[in-house]
């Protein structure tokens, strides 16, 4: 159809990917989407909106892709002719990016170069959306705005800056509408299982169950600033659709612990103190830490009129009555 928007979404297999395919097609995008080659199925999160090619008025298309392969990202781009492009792809696990720092600074670095240049070649108005992160600003004391200096702590950072300035370069220099969302934490029923959030919640879905005794953990003083992933993506939208190309933080600017979470979910579920469950395990310490992270999101607000909705105790319900409600669905 002729007066539908294109989006291409690398990553729709994520947590973001796939609520903001379910944003994207509520608003009538046609959406594409990268997935990977994987020995197992790897689309769990978007079964649900999956559309038979062979159907008639499809609206969700899913390419195989990689980041890593620039042949195949510059084809996709010319193939596609999108709209908008959400560059959501990463290799998005901080403590696993100490163990494989090389290959996120070719995922999560060179593979927004890659995009940035298909981009530009195909000499197409492309609007891109990078995912940027909170965690660029390392240990630069809270609160954090898009003036506050980076100082990232780990190759997953580090990476992540160097996107981050690319997609302002290509700006610049190129008359590209790029930006920047810098999110800060933003968790859900479907965060990945080994965030701590959802390890949290997921442990004690099975702690309740009778499954496990134990819940292993790594550092529990650090703070973050924690909201609720469908209305972020709902931000990353209203980036692309504001009259300029700019960069903004994305936040709830309220901070807590680990050790809060594990107060407030232990309760919630009804199990009483968490520290009967809870050992320390070093393996999930990092060999360096971002302490504190709490975003100041006023010109987010100001300027494209968002802001969060749910709170961080409304937070903890969601993501603990799901998994609770999994665990007894599976079993
Ligand atoms: P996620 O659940 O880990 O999803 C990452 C996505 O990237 C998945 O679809 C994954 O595919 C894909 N991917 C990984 N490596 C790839 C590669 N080499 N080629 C192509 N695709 C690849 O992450 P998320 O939480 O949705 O986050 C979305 C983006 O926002 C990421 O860039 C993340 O770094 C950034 N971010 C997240 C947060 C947050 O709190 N969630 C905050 C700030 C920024 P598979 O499904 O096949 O693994
Ligand atoms: O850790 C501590 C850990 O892995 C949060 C990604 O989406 O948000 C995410 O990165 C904190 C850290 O998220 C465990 O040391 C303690 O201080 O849930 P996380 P993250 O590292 O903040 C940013 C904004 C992104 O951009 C990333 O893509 O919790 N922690 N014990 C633990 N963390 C984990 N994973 N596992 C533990 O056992």
């Amino acid at each position: 159809m002729k007066d539908m928007k294109k989006a291409f979404i690398t990553g729709i297999t994520g947590q973001d990917g796939s609520f903001l395919v379910e944003f994207l097609l509520k608003k009538g995008y046609e959406v594409h989407g990268m997935i990977r080659r994987a020995s197992t199925f790897n689309t769990s999160r978007i079964d649900h909106i999956f559309q038979d090619p062979h159907s008639i008025n499809v609206r969700v298309f899913l390419h195989y892709g990689d980041l890593t392969d620039s042949g195949n990202i510059t084809k996709l781009i010319n193939q596609i002719k999108p709209d908008e492009v959400y560059h959501l792809g990463a290799q998005s696990h901080v403590r696993v990016s100490f163990d494989m720092p090389e290959y996120t600074a070719d995922t999560d670095g060179l593979g927004t170069l890659r995009i940035l240049e298909a981009i530009k070649n195909s000499g197409l108005p492309i609007k891109f959306y990078m995912a940027s992160s909170s965690e660029m600003f390392g240990s630069s004391p809270p609160p954090q705005n898009e003036k506050t200096p980076f100082d990232p702590r780990s190759p997953y950072a580090v990476a992540k800056v160097f996107s981050y300035y690319a997609t302002r370069f290509y700006r610049e220099a190129y008359g590209i509408f790029a930006c920047n969302g810098i999110l800060f934490n933003h968790e859900s029923e479907r965060r990945g299982e080994t965030f701590v959030t959802r390890k949290i919640t997921r442990s004690i879905a099975r702690i309740k169950a009778g499954l496990d005794k134990k819940l292993y953990l790594g550092n529990l003083k650090a703070k973050r600033d924690w909201g609720y992933a469908p209305e972020f993506v709902e931000a990353m939208y209203k980036i692309l659709q504001h009259s300029e190309p700019d960069d903004f933080v994305i936040a709830t600017g309220q901070m807590h612990s680990v050790e809060d979470f594990l107060q407030e979910s232990f309760a919630y579920a009804g199990l009483g103190d968490w520290k009967k469950y809870v050992e320390i395990d070093p393996r999930y310490f990092r060999p360096a830490e971002v302490e504190v992270l709490q975003g100041d999101f006023s010109k987010a607000k100001e300027k494209l009129g968002w802001e969060p909705k749910t709170k961080f105790k409304d937070l903890v319900k969601i993501m603990v009555d799901a998994d609770i409600k999994n665990l007894n669905n599976k079993q």
